[in-house]
């Protein structure tokens, strides 16, 4: 039977009723210099952009499907204690919450991804819930977004939003400087280990702590809410466990522009409307909604 067509997630009652209610602008505008870090470095941290209504909307929502398991612990791929504090990841809540569809689709992420990747347009890719328990002993596993996704492209980014104060030892993210302008293909790993998805392709993902060079180029900040870091797709990033007494919650929403194009690349899960696209098609709607410029 044929897969049902997405309609508009804008379109649902709940969500318009939410937006209504909601700051649609960032605090401010991103500034030239950010846009050059972008570009020049992979990523670029957006300090107080996101107004604190937001991030209070979306906390709820993320302890519900993080105690519901629609985000999942992720600690029995990673082998350790069965009552280890948990690293829990989820993808494409928008497709089921009125929340993460609002946060995702109309938020004012949208402006800061226009403003950071340029061009014309902006599509939503994808979202991802990912909360490191308060002592969760699990790393992420250095990777680059650009290896999980079915595309082709230049400009396709992540925003990773902290939802609590994040500082490396509660687990915030760092990245390699300007590895997104290395023209090479990683293979996807399982995330809390170095273990590749079966049947993927690409070179194995260096190892960056033990490689002086890599290590040097490591960057990373001490986050609040209301701050916003954003890296390029082909970014290599990473995350130290996180051994304080806090909780580290964060949503990644991904994003594409002008140039992206569908590629279908062995050995990774599906997606909605995968099977209805050939390579080459640009990325859009119905599967991918248009979120800049806004509607
Ligand atoms: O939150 C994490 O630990 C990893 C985040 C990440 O890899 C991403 O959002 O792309």
């Amino acid at each position: 039977m044929d897969a049902p067509t997405p309609t508009d997630p804008r379109l649902d009652p709940a969500v318009v009723a939410l937006v209504a209610g909601l700051p649609d602008r960032p605090l401010r505008a991103v500034t030239v210099e950010e846009v050059e870090t972008f570009h020049r470095d992979g990523v670029v941290l957006l300090r107080g952009v996101l107004p604190e209504e937001w991030v209070e909307v979306v906390r709820a929502p993320v302890d519900r499907v993080v105690g519901s398991g629609e985000a999942v612990d992720m600690g029995p791929m990673a082998g350790v204690e069965e009552d280890a504090p948990a690293f829990s990841g989820g993808v494409d809540h928008w497709r089921h919450h009125p929340t993460f569809a609002a946060f995702a689709t109309c938020s004012p992420l949208v402006d800061l991804v226009a403003a950071l990747l340029g061009g014309t347009s902006v599509h939503l890719w994808e979202d991802s819930v990912l909360v490191k328990e308060a002592g969760s002993p699990m790393p992420t596993h250095f990777h680059t977004d650009a290896s999980y996704f079915h595309l082709t492209g230049d400009r396709v980014c992540t925003t990773w939003v902290p939802l609590d104060a994040a500082t490396p030892d509660s687990g915030v993210v760092r990245w390699v400087r300007g590895s997104h302008l290395e023209d090479v293909s990683y293979r996807p790993n399982l995330f809390v280990t170095d273990e590749p998805i079966p049947g993927t392709e690409g070179e194995v993902v260096p190892d960056v702590l033990g490689t002086p060079e890599l290590a040097a180029r490591l960057v990373t900040f001490d986050v609040e809410p209301g701050d916003v870091t954003v890296h390029h797709a082909r970014t290599l990033h990473g995350a130290p466990p996180n051994h304080s007494d806090r909780r580290r919650r964060a949503v990644s929403v991904r994003y594409t522009g002008d140039d992206v194009r569908y590629l279908h690349k062995p050995g990774l899960p599906g997606r909605p409307g995968l099977d209805r696209v050939v390579d080459g098609d640009p990325v859009g709607e119905p599967w991918c909604p248009q979120v800049w410029p806004r509607r």
